[in-house]
C-alpha cells in the first residue's frame, strides 16, 4: 500500500500533535460525533418523557436540565464546529490544491481550545445545575447557581476556536489557491466556507463579550442585564441574538456548500448559475447581521424596529431561493446518479425547504406573535438545523468517506439508513408544527391531554431516527475494517480532492502542485469521467453517465 496520511505514522502521539489538516479534521470528526451522540441520547430521554402527560421517566427538574444540555451540546459542541471544522479541515486545502491550511499550528490549537471549552461547559454539571435553555436569558440564568460561570466561560473559550478556524480558512482561501484556481473556479463548497468564516470572525466576538458580561454580573454582582441590579434584560437578548442569528448561518452555509458540490457531481453537470450560487452565500452572510430582532418581536422592542426586522428577514429568502432554484435546475439539466450522498441532497431540498419556508412565516410579525415560544418554533429550527445542516453533513460524510478512510461503505445499507433518517426525522418534527399552531408551548415538561397523540407520534419518530443513525454509524465503522477498498475517484468528481490525489490522500496531499485548467463542474471538458468505470464505486457493472446537455454560463 502506498504512503498515505493514515499509515505514514500510526503512533497516538503523531495523531494528537499532528499539524496535518486531514488528521485534525478526523480528530474533530470523532469529537463532534461524540457530542452528537451525547446530545442525541438526551434528546431521546426528553422525547421519552413527553410520551405521556405528567411524569413519565424523570422529574421536571431533570427534564429542564436534559433539554438544556441537549441544546447546548448540539449547538456549541456539535453543529457550529461540525461542517467547517470536520469537512472544512479535511477537504478545503485539498480542493484548493494546497499542502495544508495557512497556519497549521493555529489549526491544532483551535482543536484543543474547542476541547477545553467543551470540558469547561461539562464541568458545570459537577458544580450545579444546567438550566434555562441554550439561550441563557438573563435574569433567569443568573439564578441557577455558580454553574453559569462554567457555562459562560466554556462557551467563551469555544468561541476562540471558531474564530481561529475562520481566520485560518480566510487566509488559506486568499493565499494558497493552486495556479489557475481563480475565484470563478472555486468549488462552491469553498465559497460557502469562505462566507461562513467571515461570519465566524465577525460575529463570534459578540457572544464572547456577552458571556464575559454575564460572567462578571454573576461573579461581582454588577448590574448589566438583571433588573434587580439595575440592568436591562432586553439588552441581553440584543447581544445574544446579534451573534446567534448570524450563527445560524455558520450552521447552514457550509451545508449549502456541500449540497452544491453534490448537485454538480451527481448530476454530472455544471451547477447552474454558479456565480449567483457563490455570491448568494456572501449575501446571506451579510444580511444575516441585520435581522437579529426577529427573535425579539415580543420582547418589547419598538414597533418600528419590529417592522424593519420583519422586512429584512424576508430579504434573506431571496438569495436562499436563488440557491434552491439553481440546484433544481442543475438536476434538471444533468443526468442524476442516485447514490447515497445524492439521496441526502434530495432529502435536504425537501426538509430544508420546509425549514426555510416556516422561517419566513415566523418572520411575519403578526404570525410570530402567535407562534413565538410554541412547538412551531421547535419544529422550524429542527427542520433547519437537523433537516438542513445534519442531513447535508450526512451527505458530505458519505461523499468524502471513501476519500477520508480509503474504504467504501455498503450502498444498500446506505440507502436503508437514509430512508430511516428521512422517515424518522419527519415523523419526529412534522407533528410539532401542528402542536405549535394549536398552542403547545415550547420547553414544557407537562401538557394537556389533547396533545398526547401528536407527542406520541413525535416520540416514535425519534426512535426511528435513532435506529437510522445507529445503523449509519454501524456500517460506516464496519467499512473501516471490512469495506471494499475505495478507488481514487468513486463518484467521478471533478474537484481536486478527486482528480489529483490518491485515496486516502498522500500526507502532503499532492506529489506536485496541481495546475487548474477548468471549473469545478466542467463535465463537458472532462468526457472521460462520463464513461470511465471510475464512476462506479460498487459493483462490476460500469456506470456510464452521458451528459444530456452541455452548457456553460
Ligand atoms: C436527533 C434528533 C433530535 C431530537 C429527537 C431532538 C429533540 C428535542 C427536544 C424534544 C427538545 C426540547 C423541546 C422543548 O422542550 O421545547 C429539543 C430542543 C432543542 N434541540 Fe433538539 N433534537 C434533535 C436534534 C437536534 C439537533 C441536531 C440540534 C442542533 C444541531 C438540536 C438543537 C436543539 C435546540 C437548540 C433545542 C433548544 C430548544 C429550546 O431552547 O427551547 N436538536 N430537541
Ligand atoms: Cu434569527
Amino acid at each position: 500500500m502506498s504512503v498515505n496520511y493514515l499509515n505514514h505514522d500510526k503512533s497516538i502521539k503523531s495523531w494528537l500533535l499532528s499539524l496535518d489538516h486531514k488528521r485534525i479534521g478526523i480528530m474533530y470528526l470523532v469529537a463532534v460525533a461524540l457530542s452528537f451522540l451525547g446530545g442525541g441520547i438526551l434528546a431521546i430521554l426528553v422525547r421519552t418523557e413527553l410520551l405521556a402527560p405528567g411524569q413519565t421517566i424523570m422529574s421536571a427538574d431533570a427534564y429542564n436540565q436534559s433539554f438544556t444540555l441537549h441544546a447546548v451540546l448540539m449547538i456549541f459542541a456539535f453543529i457550529i464546529p461540525a461542517v467547517p471544522a470536520v469537512m472544512g479541515n479535511f477537504v478545503l486545502p485539498i480542493q484548493l490544491g494546497a499542502k495544508d491550511v495557512a497556519f497549521p499550528r493555529l489549526n491544532l490549537a483551535s482543536f484543543y481550545i474547542y476541547l477545553a471549552g467543551a470540558a469547561i461547559v461539562l464541568s458545570a454539571l459537577a458544580v450545579g445545575r444546567i438550566d434555562g435553555g441554550w439561550t441563557f436569558y438573563a435574569p433567569y440564568s443568573m439564578t441557577i447557581g455558580d454553574s453559569i460561570l462554567f457555562i459562560t466561560a466554556g462557551v467563551f473559550v469555544m468561541g476562540f476556536s471558531s474564530i481561529l478556524t475562520g481566520l485560518n480558512f480566510i487566509v488559506t482561501i486568499h493565499k494558497m489557491r493552486a495556479p489557475g484556481l481563480t475565484w470563478n473556479r472555486l468549488p462552491l463548497f469553498i465559497w460557502s466556507i469562505y462566507a461562513t468564516s467571515i461570519v465566524q470572525v465577525l460575529a463570534t466576538p459578540v457572544i464572547g463579550i456577552t458571556m464575559v458580561l454575564l460572567f462578571l454580573e454573576r461573579l461581582l454582582g454588577i448590574g448589566i442585564f438583571d433588573p434587580a441590579l439595575g440592568g436591562d434584560p432586553v439588552l441581553f437578548q440584543h447581544f445574544f441574538w446579534f451573534y446567534s442569528h448570524p450563527a445560524v448561518y455558520i450552521m447552514i452555509l457550509p451545508a449549502f456548500g456541500i449540497i452544491s458540490d453534490l448537485m454538480g457531481t451527481f448530476s454530472r453537470q455544471q451547477v447552474s448559475g454558479y456565480k449567483f450560487v457563490a455570491l448568494s452565500s456572501v449575501a446571506i452572510a451579510f444580511l444575516g447581521f441585520l435581522v437579529w430582532g426577529h427573535h425579539m418581536f415580543v420582547s418589547g422592542q419598538s414597533a418600528v424596529s419590529s417592522v424593519v426586522f420583519s422586512l429584512i428577514t424576508y430579504l434573506i429568502g431571496i438569495p436562499t431561493g436563488v440557491k434552491v432554484i439553481n440546484w433544481v435546475q442543475t438536476m434538471h439539466r444533468g443526468s442524476v446518479w442516485l447514490q447515497t450522498p445524492m439521496l441526502y441532497a434530495l432529502m435536504f431540498l425537501f426538509t430544508f425547504s420546509i425549514g426555510g419556508f416556516t422561517g419566513v412565516m415566523l418572520g411575519v410579525l403578526a404570525v410570530d406573535v402567535h407562534l413565538h415560544d410554541t412547538y412551531f418554533v421547535v419544529a422550524h429550527f429542527h427542520y433547519v438545523m437537523m433537516g438542513g445542516n445534519v442531513i447535508a453533513a450526512l451527505g458530505g460524510l458519505h461523499y468524502w468517506w471513501p476519500k477520508m478512510t480509503g474504504k467504501m461503505f455498503n450502498e444498500t445499507l446506505g440507502r436503508i439508513g437514509a430512508a430511516l433518517v428521512f422517515i424518522g426525522f419527519n415523523t419526529t418534527f412534522f407533528p410539532q408544527f401542528i402542536m405549535g399552531t394549536q398552542g403547545m408551548p415550547r420547553r414544557y415538561y407537562d401538557y394537556l391531554e389533547q396533545f398526547t397523540n401528536l407527542h406520541v407520534l413525535s416520540t416514535i419518530g425519534s426512535y426511528i431516527l435513532a435506529v437510522g443513525l445507529f445503523l449509519i454509524a454501524g456500517y460506516l465503522l464496519h467499512s473501516l475494517f471490512r469495506g471494499r477498498k475505495a478507488p481514487a475517484n468513486p463518484w467521478g468528481g471533478l474537484t481536486l480532492e478527486w482528480t489529483h490525489t490518491t485515496t486516502p490522500p498522500h500526507p502532503h496531499n499532492f506529489e506536485e502542485t496541481p495546475i487548474v485548467t477548468r471549473g469545478p463542474y466542467d463535465y463537458h471538458l472532462a468526457p472521460e469521467l462520463f464513461q470511465k468505470g471510475e464512476g462506479d464505486g460498487f459493483g462490476s457493472e460500469v456506470v456510464s453517465v452521458t451528459p444530456s446537455s452541455t452548457h456553460s454560463d
